[in-house]
């Protein structure tokens, strides 16, 4: 039986940060598969999951558990088929929805491979002082359906915020375990837990009405398509991201200022440049860098907003930033 985590969170609560401390804390004899989805088109996750040592399947754009859950279930059927591992942990995107995936994840179809266990939810207590993402079903589903709640960005918490989660806390925590901790370090045994919450969600609205693009055409680049841009608009958010083939190289304080400095919530990305390759994530004004072992076979950056941002002012900005354009 392979064990299942779900791993939940709003947009850049820190997901992917706790996906990569759980894997670098992983028993060393056992083998892990991620399956992460991502609201944009061009995905951006797994290429800053790639060096952490866990098999790895993505699906970009929009949700997986629309279009009647078709990718979910086709991306998981492919891991199950074609490896054998011991636990998988599942990243949804910021925007999804816990009850379609835990649905699909209890289906009878998957009993005899998987047993689901405590589902996590990250949190940054930040995101309850603003009342756009307070108010947001996916970040209200997110949080109910969990079992164990990750308190995260501690380092970066004021009086305000203290005060927001602990009013969360009388309000919905319940009887569920509420951990604080900063960049998802948590105990992996948290990850042993059983599924307890067995909560019913309020049916949502408008849950899956938004459109799946055509992501894999982004990565189908070559000589006389040195780069792609692709979009995604639904539940509320706007995500244009770009790919550039493998000649395409970036100024480095250029890119880097770009990322800092671009007028939107999220930007995260993977560039080549010409000391190697720099994985870029901001949300808001959390930014991280970090430089690659392994440059990716392309360069690929992403922007999410809440509203429609200036993506050509935004793409003619980073088009100049091609050392070789
Ligand atoms: N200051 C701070 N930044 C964090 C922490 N956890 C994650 N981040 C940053 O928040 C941003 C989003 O994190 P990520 O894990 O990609 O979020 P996801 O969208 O939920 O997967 C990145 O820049 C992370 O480096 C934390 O505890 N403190
Ligand atoms: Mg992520």
């Amino acid at each position: 039986m392979i064990l299942v985590n779900l791993i939940t969170g709003f947009l850049g609560s820190g997901k992917t940060t706790t996906l990569l401390h759980l894997l670098a804390h992983k028993p060393a004899h056992e083998n892990w598969a991620i399956l992460v989805n991502e609201f944009g088109e061009i995905g951006i996750d797994g290429a800053l999951l790639a060096e952490s040592g866990a098999l790895l399947k993505e699906i970009p754009g929009g949700c997986m558990c629309c279009v009647n859950g078709l990718p979910m279930q086709v991306g998981l059927n492919m891991l199950l088929r074609q490896h054998q591992f011991d636990r998988l942990l599942i990243e949804p995107t910021g925007l999804g929805h816990p009850k379609q995936i835990l649905a699909m994840l209890s289906a009878e179809a998957y009993q005899p491979w998987l047993t689901l266990q405590a589902s996590l939810a990250l949190l940054d207590p930040r995101q309850l002082s603003d009342a756009r993402i307070r108010e947001n079903e996916n970040f209200r589903d997110q949080l109910a359906a969990a079992d164990i709640i990750i308190a995260n960005k501690q380092d970066r918490w004021q009086e305000e915020d203290r005060q927001a989660l602990a009013q969360w806390q009388t309000e919905h925590q319940g009887a569920r375990q509420l951990i604080c901790t900063e960049y998802g370090r948590i105990d992996p045994a948290l990850l042993d837990q059983p599924r307890r919450n067995l909560r019913t969600l309020p049916q949502g609205e408008a849950h899956h009405q938004h459109q799946r693009g055509s992501g894999l055409a982004a990565l189908r680049l070559d000589r006389h398509a040195p780069w792609r841009r692709a979009f995604n608009q639904g539940q509320g958010y706007y995500a244009c991201g770009w790919a550039f083939n493998s000649d395409t190289l970036f100024d480095t304080v250029g890119i880097l200022e770009w990322a800092r400095l671009a007028p939107v919530e999220r930007v995260k990305g993977v560039m080549r440049i010409a000391e190697g390759a720099v994985s870029i994530n901001r949300q808001g004004a959390d930014f991280h860098i970090e430089t690659r072992q392994t440059p990716p076979p392309d360069s690929r950056i992403e922007i999410i907003h809440h509203s429609d941002a200036d993506w050509n002012q935004l793409q003619s900005e980073l088009l100049k930033l091609r050392l070789n354009s």
